[in-house]
């Protein structure tokens, strides 16, 4: 009989199924078989659903659909379907009589085990300077690009000891995006992001393999790959005053090309208050991750963010003003507070040097989402974790009443969307360029209420996002290139554009994800409504980017809900 009832659902809506995309969004990942399991079902038509066993196409399991409501940010009237209490293993989808079907999910143990490998190796496909072996990088191998050893000083960066043209050695580093430069400001939030996944789950991280050339050494795969980009940052700060360059860069963006083929100069370009300060946040930070396995290097990671906070201090308005020559990303910022905060939060709990706290008032500042030009909130994260083990001067309650705060901001918004996911919170400005990394750091964000609290509703809420990430969204994408049913075939990353041999991008990169600021007059967006504004077409930069600063929120939720899903 449930063979009958699935055979004549199934074909009932078979052309439904011949969409572009499938009309019931879900992860199309899948889910632990303890966690919440939500799918979105567009329409008002509440009644039975059914999750369908994707090997044998038996009902498995009947649910009521239910909430149908409004949300504003796709114009969908949407309803819920909520199987939460069905556990068992295996592959599924869901099918509503009159609406259609979702994409094929899975239900298992460590379900985001390898998409968190791939998110994670998506730096090592985007690091400059050395060779990317077939051993390590499959069938999306290739030669080095950028050696990054003749680096020219730019006029807007010159000194007395180190004049325009000046040549300097600053090798390795990720490139940031689909571009092919470095810049110190969104390094700063990326390198944290990825410290901080080690510093707060290391028993975790010391057994994740990523196959990655330093993986037959002792140390951790992830802070192999950081340090990567932590020697790079280091060559950015000028030895003569600690002051650090904000990029270093092309004159130009180049056309679409290999990393190797490209042969235009790179120059470093002025220094600024932005840069100095995530430099400084981050190598407080490292100084502290990397003491137990490498104490020399922990020693001059210290010594450099010391010496650039005194230049930070003594220099603390020096905006980035872009040269005119000089036409590649930005990463401006007109208020450095946030960096302060930031870096003298880092310093303080690494040094236990009060004169870092009191530099700042933690009484008077707020939190907020993460992004690469508001970093506050990364302050109290550091903060949260550390709690136990800071000097008198710091106020623990204060701390922890931030964070539940934040929390609680966020379960709000939650409880009250229609796709029960909390981005929205700011109405349609967390549909920004790059909300995909938006929505990965609130996830952040509730983790570390959770973490604090283990009330699980944070830890929900934190995974709803992530499911958000990889389908349950308007436009029915599963946002991380290579993994889900329909994922982006077309990001705006020129290693992935260019490869001639190679059909699937490079996989594991989170695309920026929808925005509707159009910047690029990339034509056919299908909609100005934010949550739907998202093309998977090379030409779509403001939506089809892949960056290290949406990865980073990406790695960072996966490990630790992997971490809490399977450690409870
Ligand atoms: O600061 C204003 C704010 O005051 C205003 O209310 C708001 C309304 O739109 O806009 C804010 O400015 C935005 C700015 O980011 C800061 O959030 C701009 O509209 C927006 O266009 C800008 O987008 C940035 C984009 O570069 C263009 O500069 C993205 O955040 C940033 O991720 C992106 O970064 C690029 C690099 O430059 C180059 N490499 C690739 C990378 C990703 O696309
Ligand atoms: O490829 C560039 C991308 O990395 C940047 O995020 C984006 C915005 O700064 O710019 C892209 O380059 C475009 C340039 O700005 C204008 N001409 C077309 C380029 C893309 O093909």
């Amino acid at each position: 009989m449930i063979r009958i009832l699935t055979f004549v659902l199934v074909c009932g809506l078979i052309n439904l199924s011949l969409y572009s995309q499938k009309p019931i969004k879900v992860n199309q990942i899948g889910f632990y078989p303890d966690s919440p399991k939500i799918a979105i079902i567009p329409g008002s038509d509440e009644g039975e659903f059914y999750i369908i066993d994707a090997i044998t196409d038996e009902v498995v399991y009947t649910g009521e659909v239910k909430n149908t409501s409004v949300w504003i940010h796709s114009g969908e009237t949407v309803m819920i379907a909520d199987f939460t209490d069905f556990t068992t293993p295996g592959k599924y989808y869901v099918l509503h009589p009159t609406v259609g079907i979702s994409y094929n999910f899975k239900i298992e143990d460590k379900v985001h085990r390898n998409l968190h490998k791939a998110a994670l190796r998506a730096y090592y496909y985007n690091r400059a300077s050395i060779d990317l072996k077939k051993i390590h990088a499959g069938k999306w191998h290739r030669p080095a690009g950028h050696p990054d050893t003749v680096v020219y000083v730019h006029e807007s960066a010159a000194t007395p000891e180190r004049p325009a043209g000046y040549v300097i050695s600053s090798p390795k580093g990720w490139y940031d995006a689909g571009d092919f430069n470095k810049y110190i400001v969104n390094s700063g939030i990326s390198t944290y992001t990825l410290l901080a996944a080690y510093e707060h789950f290391p028993e975790y991280y010391n057994d994740l393999y990523l196959n990655i050339p330093e993986s037959a050494n002792q140390i951790s795969d992830i802070l192999d790959e950081a340090r990567w980009n932590l020697n790079w940052m280091l060559t950015m700060q000028d030895p003569n005053d600690g002051g650090v360059y904000h990029k270093l860069t092309h004159l130009q963006f180049q056309t679409i090309m290999m990393p190797h083929e490209v042969t235009a100069d790179r120059y470093v370009v002025m220094k600024s208050t932005g840069a100095t300060l995530n430099f400084a946040a981050v190598m407080a930070t490292a100084a502290r991750v990397y003491e137990k396995y490498d104490p020399e290097f922990a020693q001059a990671a210290l010594e450099a963010a010391e010496y650039a906070w005194e230049w930070a201090v003594e220099n603390p308005e020096i905006y980035y003003v872009q040269p005119p020559d000089v036409r590649t990303g930005q990463y401006g910022d007109d208020d450095f507070s946030d960096e302060f905060d930031w870096a003298a939060a880092e310093l303080y709990i690494t040094t236990g040097n009060d004169e870092y706290w009191n530099a700042r008032n933690f009484h008077e500042i707020d939190v907020g989402i993460p992004v690469w030009q508001y970093v506050r909130p990364l302050a109290w994260v550091s903060l949260l974790h550390h709690r136990d083990n800071l000097t008198d001067a710091a106020d623990i309650e204060l701390i922890e009443q931030r964070i539940i705060d934040q929390g609680n901001e966020l379960l709000e918004e939650y409880n009250t969307s229609a796709y029960n996911i909390s981005m929205g919170l700011y109405n349609d400005d967390d549909f920004v360029w790059g909300s995909n990394g938006m929505a990965g750091n609130h996830s952040v964000m509730l983790l570390q209420a959770y973490r604090l609290t283990k009330d699980e509703s944070y830890l929900n809420t934190a995974q709803a996002n992530l499911d958000y990430l990889l389908g349950r969204n308007a436009t029915g994408y599963s946002f991380v290139t290579g993994f889900g049913s329909s994922t982006p075939m077309h990001p705006h990353h020129r290693a992935s554009a260019a490869d001639e041999r190679n059909i699937e991008p490079v996989p594991g990169f989170l695309v920026g994800g929808p925005y509707a600021g159009h910047q690029d007059q990339c034509s056919w967006y299908p909609s100005t409504l934010p949550a739907l504004s998202y093309r998977d077409d090379w030409c779509s930069y403001t939506t089809n980017e892949v960056t290290i600063n949406w990865n980073a929120p990406l790695v960072y939720i996966i490990g630790a809900i992997e971490y809490f899903r399977n450690n409870k």
